[in-house]
């Protein structure tokens, strides 16, 4: 980004594709943990716009695979409506989750727009699971669990035609970092899809800095940058405050070089922070961590080099 881009935060206080509630308090706890004020100690021009609004979540089961459709599809059009604007006038929007499923709002945003202005769109999935089911294999219909499948074109048409036609993007322009939880029926259509995947197997065997470099290396001038980063992307025991933790996940120093290659390399045009659930955090630890996180994502280094 450049410096004088204007960084938007937009909150989306919803838990409604979410397993476990709480996910909804996300953006209040990222901004009481200083979002705004880090970015803003970067030199960085920083605008809250507040929360956007949507249904109560009405915590029923699943029907025909999918729990909350009608309220998952409202959220993420608001939210769609709200990434479409603050791209349209220039900035770089920063989706305050709010569970994973909002992020099928904020791409159909971010890919159109890219579209509109003959970008490249690269989408780094910072997340423990590949959130890539359908009603058919899904094991809780819970749509946190769907959204990179719905961008890719499988889901209801609600959720996959948000934007208009389907499918807002491509599995190649997917990059999913941290993954370790993949369910039996979503393996196929991960390898069906073809998607681009850094496991934590890969970054155990070959390190995170080669896995970045890898994952980094066809960034271009003309590439946006899309980051969705699941706070369950870190290991549970420096993040506990999320809703569905998985062991075994990049510690400390590892998230910081990923973020941190991340700005290294440039083109980042749009942010999702989301699945930070203070119902499960100590003492708002997860948030100040993911704020953390967020100011290496935005070029801050432990030395001199910013
Ligand atoms: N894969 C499981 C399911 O679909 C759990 C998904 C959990 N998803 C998130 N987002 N927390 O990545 O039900
Ligand atoms: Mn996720
Ligand atoms: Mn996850
Ligand atoms: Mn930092």
């Amino acid at each position: 980004m450049q410096r004088t881009t204007q960084v938007s935060l937009i909150g989306a206080p919803t838990d409604i594709g979410a397993g476990h509630r709480g996910a909804s308090m996300g953006p209040e706890a990222l901004r009481v943990a200083g979002i705004g004020q880090a970015l803003t100690q970067r030199g960085i021009r920083v605008v809250d716009r507040g929360n956007l609004g949507g249904p109560m979540n009405p915590w029923t089961g699943p029907v025909d695979g999918y729990r909350h459709l009608a309220e998952v599809v409202a959220w993420n059009r608001s939210v769609m409506e709200a990434v479409a604007a603050e791209l349209g006038q220039g900035h770089l929007p920063v989706l305050l989750g709010g569970d994973h499923c909002l992020a099928i709002g904020s791409i159909t945003a971010v890919a159109r727009h890219c579209q509109a202005t003959k970008k490249r769109l690269l989408v780094l999935w910072l997340d423990a699971h590949a959130d890539y089911n359908t009603s058919s294999v899904t094991p809780s219909g819970n749509i946190h669990g769907m959204p990179v499948a719905c961008l890719c074109g499988l889901g209801p048409p609600e959720l996959t035609e948000l934007g208009g036609t389907a499918p807002a993007i491509s599995p190649d322009c997917v990059r999913q970092i941290g993954i370790r939880s993949v369910d039996t029926g979503e393996k196929k259509l991960v390898r069906d899809a073809g998607l681009d995947i850094y496991d934590m197997r890969y970054i155990d065997e070959i390190g995170m800095k080669r896995v970045m470099e890898e994952a980094l290396s066809d960034i271009d001038e003309n590439t946006h940058v899309h980051v969705s980063f699941d706070v369950d992307f870190l290991d549970p025991e420096i993040a506990p405050g999320v809703g569905t933790t998985i062991p075994g996940g990049p510690n400390y120093r590892e998230a910081q070089l990923c973020m941190e290659m991340i700005a290294d390399r440039g083109g980042l045009g749009s942010l999702d922070i989301m699945e930070l659930n203070p119902a499960f955090d100590e003492h708002n630890k997860t948030a100040v961590l993911a704020v953390d996180l967020v100011e290496s994502l935005f070029g801050k280094s432990t030395l001199m080099r910013d």
